[in-house]
């Protein structure tokens, strides 16, 4: 039954929003069901419309992620895609150990099909879910598939008795139940208890809750909300907004003492968890099951479950689609601010390629260090984890030898006692095969045993040195980039989480071939009963050290692969980056993502997120020390040129003037487009100046986004149409002139920006020109492009250098129509190969030196192929 929600705004991105405000509304105060039926299909609606388009974001979002090369990113995509297409909703049930969760789950299901008890129970993650027909599925954390089991096997896989802290390794259990309370894709989840003397039980929950659409956290009447329970609410709270609190075990208290205890909770979540509001259910779980079992109507009300299973029902009918919305958007959230944080850090990199020499050289010299040192370090992590390994392994199999021995001695005594009639060599034979077999099983079952845990100590050793691997590449990219010091406010990005998994091998098989004396061989047994199992229980110490072995190679073979796949990952990882480091630093055409239109898309997408979420957009780029009023403390364009080293300047291949403005421009749009999108006087200035000119509105546009746009811009067109308006009166024979509406170049402050800019730089240039090294380096390099050129020559008054000027560039004007002439005989004459650098290049620097760097001369953000 749905509520009434609300029509979706018109247009591509439905807000969200809207949606969420509504739907909480609608909880306080049921709307009546007088037009049950168009409410319906109308909130039908706008949920499906709402769904869509946030799916389009999210695939949006995989695409980017691809086309940069991040798998790991674009398979979460693929997995919240997956969820909004399901339609999937997962509720989980959660608290300290032993408050009754799993009862609870039972009471509102009114059937006891989770094991409950009264020492920790619960030790793994058991998902109820609708099927058509009772069914359990367990998933094991190194098997492929699902193994299919019946319902009533459940607390083998899921209990602390069945499975001891999860030594199975079990990552999940899916009991299929045809319940109408699980329809509609609904996951019902029961958690083990966090808190209790069993610490892998805790770390299974903490790892489950960030895949929670909503919780039930239950508390329970005899310890009421310790400090334990109010340090793990707050935990849950940093994941999911949606939490139902429960007070179990009510019927432990008398009925006054219960008022009491309810009004201690509330005002404790008000003050603790700042979670006022988060609603408390007292509910007694035992009577309530009881109540349904035996259909006892007044009971089951006296329980207060009624209450809490209302509460339930309609959070699933309405709300539950506006968080499920809400919780895949935040998630989408964080995975776009990642992938946004290093698309700029790439672009930041090649807007400064402009200005330094290319840097590709250098680029891949760092990382060619960083490879080697990951070498060094994997070597590292790896023996590390290998002695801990062999000391672990080494004590545990000590442990089971000398329980096994003489599990062995009496196989062996049983096969002796049924040979007697053997000859002494068959009975050798015969024996030794069902001590191997006995042992075989003995030494499965005690590995499948040891796994997990030696998993953990894996995990432990580890953990630390592959993460560090991990941000290490990161971190050059950053470096190398310049961004390590630009903050970046949008979520704050979780490490991607990297350990290093092994998958065990299967244990080979175990040898053993005991021998005899030849003399005794022919002999029956009979006749030498007592020589032979002399023989044989001398050799078992043999047998167990062959398969003790056996056990320490296929360990050590697991964690070879694990290395392996660590080294694979990181190496394919480290590669993707440097070509889009190397790419970035050459200077443009990039192979491979890392264009800036992926950026652009990214900060549209992001901006839609948080919109659809109801947050603000924050600054796009490092804004560093921004006023507090917003009115934007644009630094002087002459301060940010003070740095340029002209020396290095002049080794580019393109005008290092124009390289110079190039950035200049950018680090003014990045901060303006800001200060556009957010402060209401910079929004009236733009208005009154007309905006920018034609070339500048454009490049502005590049680096903004539709968000930030749609807040700039309204102002300056309404201005338009005032004027507009106004034009209507003139009579035929006037002006029609639209000048006042369009930004010459002389108003434009992008413009304006530049022209200063460039005097500085000219000006530096020509102050350059006056000393030895100045002439030096010019000569080297290519020179100024022909505007530039002109620039400068009009600021100098000497002759002398004048000439030098004109002749260089005479030189190099003529040179490069050389290259491009040869470069395009050689590929007429299909000799490409002996191409050289400069005549490749030779037209792009033509270009360049004819007009001005691109750049500054068409709009950006636009398609660079
Ligand atoms: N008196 C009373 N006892 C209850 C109630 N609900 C559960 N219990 C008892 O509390 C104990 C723990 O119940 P479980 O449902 O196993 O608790 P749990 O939170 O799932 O425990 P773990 O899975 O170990 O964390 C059992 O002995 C239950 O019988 C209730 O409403 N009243
Ligand atoms: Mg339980
Ligand atoms: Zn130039
Ligand atoms: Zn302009």
């Amino acid at each position: 039954m749905f509520c009434s929600l609300p029509k979706p705004a018109a247009g591509d991105h439905a807000d969200l929003s809207a949606l969420f405000g509504a739907v909480a509304t609608t909880m306080e105060a049921p709307s009546p069901t007088n037009s049950l039926a168009s409410a319906d299909s109308e909130a039908l609606r706008a949920y499906s419309h709402a769904k869509q388009s946030l799916a389009r974001q999210v695939q949006t979002l995989q695409d980017v992620c691809r086309r940069s090369g991040n798998e790991v990113r674009s398979a979460a995509c693929r997995e919240l895609l997956a969820k909004l297409a399901e339609d999937r909703f997962t509720l989980a049930v959660v608290g300290q150990f032993k408050r009754g969760k799993s009862s609870l789950m039972n009471a509102l299901l009114g059937c006891e099909v989770l094991p409950i008890g009264v020492l920790p129970v619960t030790s793994a993650i058991t998902v109820l879910r609708f099927g058509p027909t009772e069914r359990l599925l367990v998933t094991r954390k190194a098997a492929q598939f699902p193994e299919e089991a019946s319902v009533s096997r459940l607390s083998e896989y899921v209990t602390e008795t069945g499975n001891p802290g999860n030594r199975k390794g079990i990552s999940a259990v899916y009991v299929e139940l045809p319940h109408p309370f699980l329809r509609r894709g609904l996951e019902f989840v029961d958690t083990p208890g966090v808190g209790s003397a069993v610490e892998a039980n805790t770390a299974t929950t903490y790892e489950f809750l960030p895949k929670c659409d909503a919780v039930v956290f239950v508390t329970s009447g005899e310890t009421p909300f310790t400090s334990a329970e109010k340090e793990f609410l707050r935990d849950i709270r940093e994941h999911l907004r949606k939490v139902f609190v429960v007070v179990n075990k009510v019927d432990l208290l008398a009925p006054e003492d219960r008022e009491q205890l309810l009004r201690y909770l509330e005002a404790s979540l008000r003050e603790h968890v700042d979670a006022a509001d988060l609603k408390c259910f007292p509910v007694s779980s035992r009577q309530a099951l009881e109540a349904k079992l035996s259909g006892n109507g007044a009971g089951l009300s006296a329980s207060g479950l009624p209450a809490l299973e209302e509460a339930l029902g309609r959070f699933l009918a309405t709300e539950r689609q506006a968080v499920l919305l809400e919780a895949i958007a935040d998630k989408a959230l964080r995975l776009c601010s990642e992938e946004l944080r290093e698309a700029r850090a790439f672009r930041h990199l090649r807007v400064q390629a402009g200005a330094h020499p290319p840097g590709d050289a250098e680029v891949a010299s760092q990382f060619a260090a960083l490879r080697q040192q990951h070498v060094a370090r994997v070597k590292e992590l790896e023996q590390q984890v290998q002695r801990q390994l062999r000391a672990e392994i080494a004590t545990r199999w000590e442990a089971f030898a000398s329980a096994e021995t003489p599990a062995l001695e009496r196989e062996l005594e049983a096969e002796l006692a049924e040979r007697t009639k053997d000859q002494a060599v068959t009975a050798l034979h015969w024996t030794a095969l069902r001590v191997r077999n006995r042992l075989k099983e003995d030494v499965q079952r005690w590995w499948a045993a040891q796994q997990a845990e030696l998993e953990q100590t894996i995990a432990e050793v580890g953990a630390a040195s592959v993460q560090a691997l991990w941000q290490e590449t990161a971190a050059l990219v950053d470096r190398l980039s310049e961004t390590a010091t630009v903050e970046e406010p949008v979520v704050e990005s979780p490490a991607e989480r990297r350990t290093l998994g092994v998958s065990w091998l299967p244990l080979g098989r175990v040898r053993w071939d005991p021998e005899l004396p030849t003399g005794l061989k022919p002999l029956p047994l009979r006749l030498c009963r007592k020589k032979v199992r002399e023989r044989l229980v001398g050799q078992l110490a043999g047998c167990l050290d062959n398969a003790g072995h056996l056990v320490q190679t296929t360990c050590e073979r697991s964690l070879e692969h694990a290395v392996h796949a660590l080294k694979t990952g990181l190496g394919d990882r480290t590669d993707r980056l440097e070509n889009r480091a190397r790419a970035a630093a050459s200077g443009g055409k990039t192979a491979g993502g890392g264009r800036d239109e992926s950026q652009a898309e990214l900060t549209a997408l992001r901006d839609q997120l948080l919109q659809s979420l109801g947050r603000a957009a924050p600054a796009d780029t490092p804004a560093p020390a921004r006023s507090a009023d917003g009115s934007g403390s644009r630094p002087e364009p002459v301060q940010s040129l003070e740095a340029l080293d002209l020396q290095r300047a002049l080794s580019t291949r393109g005008c290092p003037v124009c390289d110079a403005l190039e950035k200049v421009a950018f680090d003014f749009y990045t901060r303006f487009q800001y200060e556009l999108s957010t402060s209401a006087d910079a929004q009236r200035a733009f208005a009154d100046e007309a905006g920018l000119c034609a070339l500048h509105a454009w490049q502005l546009a590049g680096v903004s986004s539709p968000q930030g746009m749609s807040r700039g811009y309204p102002l300056w067109a309404e201005r338009a149409a005032e004027v507009v308006t106004k034009l209507r009166g003139r009579e035929p024979g006037e002006s029609l002139s639209f000048a006042q509406l369009a930004c010459s170049t002389e108003k434009c402050r992008v413009c304006e920006l530049l022209r200063e800019s460039a005097a500085t730089v000219l000006a530096r240039v020509a102050e350059f020109l006056q000393s030895a090294e100045g002439r030096e380096a010019y000569e080297r390099s290519q020179g100024l492009c022909l505007r530039h050129l002109e620039g400068l020559l009009g600021r100098l008054a000497d002759g002398d250098c004048r000439g030098f000027l004109l002749s260089h560039a005479a030189r190099r004007l003529a040179e490069t129509a050389e290259d491009m002439r040869s470069y395009a005989l050689k590929h007429d004459a299909i000799r490409r190969a002996l191409v050289n650098r400069d005549e490749r290049d030779a037209y792009l620097r033509a270009l360049v030196h004819l007009v001005g760097a691109r750049n500054l001369c068409v709009p950006w953000g636009e398609q660079e192929e």
